[in-house]
């Protein structure tokens, strides 16, 4: 059976159709940008609600507004179904589930398990696959492509197969999916260039690499960077607060060298879908390999030691109030993994909410963004931000730095204020208690 004379051109024609399979932080945003170029896309997703949602012109992403979807979706430029069977409708699919880890801190690829099934029932000659998840190198060739093969087609010949990483950032103002250049690997050369030919109709910039393993491991490297970066700080936080030192002057003035320094900075842990998770891929997949991802590893320690650190704060700050832990009111400001998203993935805030609960403390907390959280068998929901839950907290902790909250007020009105982002920092009436700039008031 071999694949259609149109081979890589197919990916030019007006009447293309991109399935993209995971309607979330990463499909809805390449759904958008193919559409707005003219590229018809069929969008597969689990949840009903989100199937009809896109259908509806309603957008669950931040990061495009329904205004923007709604027209899209009228034009029959995007739709969106939950019946795999139609992935025959599909010249190309690009694969963007979730990546996250097992309860013992393992990948689980099980998503994209169901999704390379789905695909592997309906390929056809002349189709390109596309995975984007982020993934341990060696997903794409030893898991999509022997699925994939089983059918009896030859990749490169009869159909395309490639990795490309998402790359994006929820609420960044300035970089989109659009923008950010996007780096593909083929099985194939064949592969590479009907993938390029694809996403150029819609991305500004693509970069190929040379093999999908190199394009696995260049996203895994940009999220281990962060990482171990983190970690640096975090560790640096803790040792200049053993030598009674300002960690976030220090990193300030260091910031200060033009050349050969990045600026990272401390807070109360490592949180998001991402920078906490895709590590952990490149350690499972090296130990498969006998080797010990020493920095990983040890990253992961430091970053995993900042919720007790912050919680070490809070029992000192009461302390100097002359307060116990156990039975004291205490009010977290942001429990979101990151400033401004409403996402508590992995949030270290969930660590540090736990961590005073077991001391027995009353916890409550003020997210904007944040309705409720589920805390274990507890339901947390978002209080008011008034004068009095702020003023009658024992200790208010900041965890979030959200750029909404009024930090003057914040300092003004708390009795106790431990600030684990430095979101104080500007705030005259912010007294400097102890080391570092961690607790404001006590
Ligand atoms: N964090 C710190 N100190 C820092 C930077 C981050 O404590 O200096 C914390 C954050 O509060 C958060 C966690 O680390 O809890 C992760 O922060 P992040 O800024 O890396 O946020 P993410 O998870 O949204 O990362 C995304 C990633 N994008 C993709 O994977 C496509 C990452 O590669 C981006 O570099 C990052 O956004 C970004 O730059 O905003």
């Amino acid at each position: 059976m071999r694949m259609s004379d149109e081979g890589v051109e197919r990916f030019r024609a007006p009447d293309l159709t991109l399935g993209i399979i995971g309607l979330g932080y990463v499909g809805v945003p390449l759904a958008f940008e193919a559409a707005r170029a003219g590229v018809r896309v069929l969008g597969f997703d689990v949840k009903e609600t989100v199937v009809a949602g896109i259908n509806e012109g309603r957008s669950h992403i931040q990061d495009v507004p329904s205004s923007e979807l709604d027209p899209l979706v009228r034009r029959g430029l995007i739709e969106a179904t939950g019946d795999m069977a139609r992935m025959s409708e599909c010249d190309a699919v690009s694969i963007c589930v979730p990546t996250p880890l097992s309860k013992t801190r393992d990948p689980d690829v099980s998503y994209v398990l169901q999704a390379t099934e789905a695909v592997a029932a309906a390929l056809r000659p002349g189709q390109l696959v596309v995975l984007e998840s982020t993934t341990y190198p060696g997903t794409t060739r030893e898991i999509l492509l022997p699925a994939l093969q089983a059918r009896g087609l030859e990749v490169g010949q009869d159909f395309f197969l490639c990795f490309s990483p998402e790359r994006v950032d929820p609420a960044n103002p300035r970089w989109n999916t659009r923008n950010t250049p996007k780096v593909i690997g083929g099985i194939t050369p064949r592969c590479t260039e009907a993938g390029l030919v694809l996403y150029r109709r819609f991305i500004e910039t693509m970069v190929p690499v040379s093999s999908a393993e190199a394009a696995e491991l260049t996203k895994i490297l940009e999220n281990t960077f962060r990482a171990v970066n983190i970690a640096l700080v975090n560790e640096a936080a803790i040792i200049a607060d053993r030598l009674d030192v300002d960690v976030w002057e220090v990193i300030e003035a260091a910031a200060t060298k033009p050349f050969g320094f990045m600026k990272f900075t401390p807070g109360p842990g490592l949180g998001g879908h991402c920078i906490p998770v895709d590590p952990h891929y490149l350690s499972w997949k090296m130990r498969t390999l006998n080797y010990k991802t020493r920095f990983i590893e040890l990253a992961s320690e430091i970053n995993a030691e900042m919720p007790v650190f912050v919680v070490g704060k809070v029992r000192a700050a009461l302390n100097q109030a002359k307060k116990p832990v156990n039975g004291s009111r205490i009010l977290l400001l942001g429990v979101a993994y990151k400033r401004d998203v409403d996402d508590v993935r992995e949030s270290p805030a969930l660590d540090v909410l736990r961590l005073l609960e077991a001391d027995g403390a009353l916890v409550t907390y003020h997210d904007p963004f944040v309705a409720t959280i589920e805390e274990g068998a507890r339901r947390h929901r978002s209080v008011d931000l008034t004068d009095d839950a702020l003023s009658s907290a024992d200790a208010v902790v900041i965890l979030t730095d959200h750029s909404c909250f009024d930090y003057a007020r914040i300092v003004h009105r708390s009795r106790v204020l431990v600030d684990a982002r430095n979101a104080t920092a500007g705030v005259a009436e912010a007294g400097v208690v102890g080391t570092g700039r961690w607790i404001v008031k006590a």
